[in-house]
């Protein structure tokens, strides 16, 4: 019996079309998954009734014993996955995770690199309408032209010019491995810190499949609903806890001895109020999800996947930023095909295939028009597709990309679409 249909059918059927909509289209939105059944009880539990501000054993409000246990487990099995020494699951997504750091580490005006937007970056990485942008001196490096990778010549220089406190590596459209080593290198060189920002592969990392920051990098962020399949939110990890040798006190606590406590204090009270204790308990269901052995072989399969889905576009004569992927997701330029994102984005939804537009490198069209599209395999890859239903979904959108005008042509792709979807359910009911 669903309570909702009974009390509000209005929004009851507004779940059940998005439900309806996830299991009969392909999602390839790169950042979007499908979390298990387990994250979504924990997510819809009765945690999300309390109040718990503070954090386990240290809370302002009486009654906290379970959700401290379950805030517990989510912060011992994030280190444990990440092979981290601090963990702060409290983070409400992965800019207030940002923003978290960099108000710990950073004061307003100070310089920042970070990766630019438009060459795969992410809006909290100085973006001039973003608070990161606004209230700090960013500077952008890129991506080369040649390669599509992170152009480190340019950094150096940057950070030899700009002697930034902090670099940022990381973003959301970047379809090879954050080259965390040479990020580090040139940090050392100018006496940065370095952040990365792993929100996209955080699932590869925590499968070993991608490399870890934890060695390389001061402070590491995430999201915890893209690759690592839990429910949406953020998190905060240091490999190794440093000492507070900045002198920065904490509001209330004064003295500080170590930046874990400042990365605490700045996430509660700094920049958030209560944590959502039902996310926090979903992300321990998550985390302890991707510690099982079948994680690892399902972070395979999305990277076996988004391979497969390279290949056959460059054997259909597509450009890939980068010329491949390493990790879960492809940047197609489409310039050469005389189409533009946003155009691609509406084809394909009506042929019940959902990506969305992407600036690519150097693109000459706004951010709302783009010239390309981003497409990831974590959801296909949940719902049980292989390298073979991704050679279809590839011809698919050739089809409709190259037909876009053509109705039928998309009404055909969409019902083959529809038969796909139907023999991998994402929900067993
Ligand atoms: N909006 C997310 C993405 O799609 O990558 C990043 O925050």
């Amino acid at each position: 019996m669903s309570f909702l249909a009974l009390s509000d059918p209005e929004i009851h059927a507004a779940l059940t079309r998005e439900l309806e909509r996830e299991e009969t289209t392909l999602e390839l939105i790169a950042s979007e998954n499908f979390t298990s059944q387990s994250v979504m009880e924990m997510a819809g539990g009765v945690m999300t009734n309390k109040y718990a501000e503070g954090y386990p054993g240290k809370r302002y409000y009486g009654g906290c014993d379970y959700v401290d246990e379950a805030e517990n487990l989510a912060r011992e099995r994030l280190k444990l996955l990440f092979g981290a020494g601090y963990a702060n699951v409290q983070p409400h997504s992965g800019s207030q995770a940002n923003m978290a750091v960099f108000m710990t580490f950073l004061e307003p005006g100070d310089t920042v690199l970070g990766l630019d937007l438009a060459h795969g970056g992410h809006l909290t990485h100085g973006s001039s309408v973003n608070f990161s942008g606004q209230l700090y001196q960013f500077i952008s490096y890129h991506v080369s032209k040649d390669s599509g990778r992170v152009d480190f010549g340019e950094v150096q220089d940057l950070a030899q010019k700009h002697r930034p406190k902090l670099i940022v590596c990381g973003g959301s459209a970047y379809p090879r491995f954050i080259e965390f080593a040479q990020f580090r290198e040139i940090a050392d060189s100018v006496n940065a810190y370095l952040l990365a920002d792993i929100a996209h592969p955080s699932g590869l990392v925590a499968a070993g499949l991608h490399p870890s920051p934890m060695s390389y990098c001061d402070v590491v962020t995430s999201t915890t609903h893209k690759t690592l399949r839990g429910p949406r939110g953020g998190i905060i990890m240091m490999g190794k806890d440093m000492e507070n040798s900045w002198g920065k006190t904490a509001p209330k606590s004064g003295r500080i001895k170590m930046i874990s406590e400042l990365i605490d204090s700045m996430v509660m009270p700094g920049i958030q109020g209560g944590p959502l204790m039902h996310i926090i308990g979903a992300k321990a269901v998550a985390f302890g999800e991707a510690l099982q052995p079948e994680f690892t072989l399902y972070a395979q399969t999305i990277i076996d996947n988004a391979k497969t889905m390279a290949e056959e576009f460059l054997a259909l004569g597509y450009d890939l930023i980068s010329g491949g992927t390493d990790t879960h997701l492809l940047l197609l330029d489409l310039t050469s095909i005389n189409i533009d994102g946003k155009t691609a984005e509406q084809v394909l939804g009506k042929a019940g295939i959902t990506v969305n537009k992407n600036m690519i490198p150097f693109d000459q069209r706004s951010p709302f028009i783009t010239s390309g599209i981003r497409l990831g395999t974590p959801a296909v890859t949940t719902r049980g597709m292989g390298k073979d239903e991704m050679r279809m979904i590839v011809s698919w959108i050739d089809t409709a990309l190259k037909k876009n005008d053509d109705e039928t042509a998309l009404k055909r792709v969409k019902k083959d679409v529809h038969t796909l979807c139907s023999s991998f359910p994402v929900y067993d009911h």
